[in-house]
């Protein structure tokens, strides 16, 4: 059975001041209202993360990550940072190919296989995005074009380590533009790619894979798109600096 996560990507936003506000309310509305059984992982800038850490840590339900990491452990790549560095913090999470790396950083899926290979060498756990824009959803084999991501990027691993990967799918033509895919949209994509995991690693594991739907998710559309026997919770971006909003979609999955 995958595990319901709900993750949130603040992306480039807040000053210091304003992330620690945020994240104070968001642990305590959590510890508040949320009950039962669901991860939380916070993906702020991360020159945050170590003082943000210690605001999660009377919340157990609630963890730190990273919005990105270098292919390498080390070395001469000016403005990066590592997955040694991450692990070293003390951090389990790291987001791996989200579409605005690909897109404005020119990630591929070659190098994104790289960068999943560090983060479970050192222990962390990639969540690992994909999706497909919008002319290739109205032109193209959309759903050939997302399991060839996982494919390339992820097939190369044991069954062992393919179980420590969370995938979150994001329709590019959804993120931050207001349009969010329709639950039966979602669930269409994310039953495909559960099926192309089991078509590789067996029905069981790829049961137990979580996959998270993102792209505008809100308040007003989480219960319907987590209701999806395949959505596994969300990676919310621009609803996820509201610090009311992102625990109503908690609550929602
Ligand atoms: C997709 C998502 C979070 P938003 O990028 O990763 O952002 O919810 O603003 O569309």
């Amino acid at each position: 059975m995958a595990k319901k996560i709900v993750a949130g990507n603040w992306k480039m936003n807040k000053t210091l001041d304003e992330a620690l506000i945020l994240v104070s309310e968001v642990v305590n509305m959590v510890k508040d209202e949320v009950t039962g059984d669901v991860q939380v992982l916070l993906f702020p800038p991360a020159l945050y993360v170590s003082t943000l850490k210690s605001y999660v840590k009377d919340a157990p339900m609630v963890s730190i990550g990273v919005q990105n990491i270098h292919q390498k452990a080390s070395g001469a790549f000016t403005g990066e940072i590592s997955a040694p560095m991450v692990k070293s913090l003390g951090l389990s999470h790291v987001l791996i190919g989200h579409s605005e790396r690909r897109e404005y950083f020119g990630e591929t899926n070659e190098q994104l296989a790289e960068k999943v290979d560090i983060a479970l060498a050192n222990g962390l756990t990639p969540i690992f995005c994909c999706g497909e824009s919008r002319d290739l959803r109205e032109n193209h084999d959309y759903i050939g074009f997302v399991k060839n991501q996982l494919t390339e990027s992820l097939f190369h691993l044991t069954a062992e380590d393919l179980r420590k990967i969370v995938i979150a799918y994001e329709p590019i033509w959804a993120i931050g533009t207001g349009l969010t895919a329709s639950a039966e949209q979602a669930q269409e994509m994310h039953a495909a790619l559960r099926g192309h995991l089991a078509d590789k690693y067996g029905k069981e594991l790829a049961a137990d894979i979580s996959i998270l739907y993102g792209g505008s998710v809100g308040a007003g559309n989480a219960a319907e798109l987590f209701a999806q026997p395949d959505v596994d919770g969300g990676l919310v971006g621009g609803a996820s600096l509201k610090s009311r909003d992102f625990t109503e979609i908690i609550k929602a999955r």
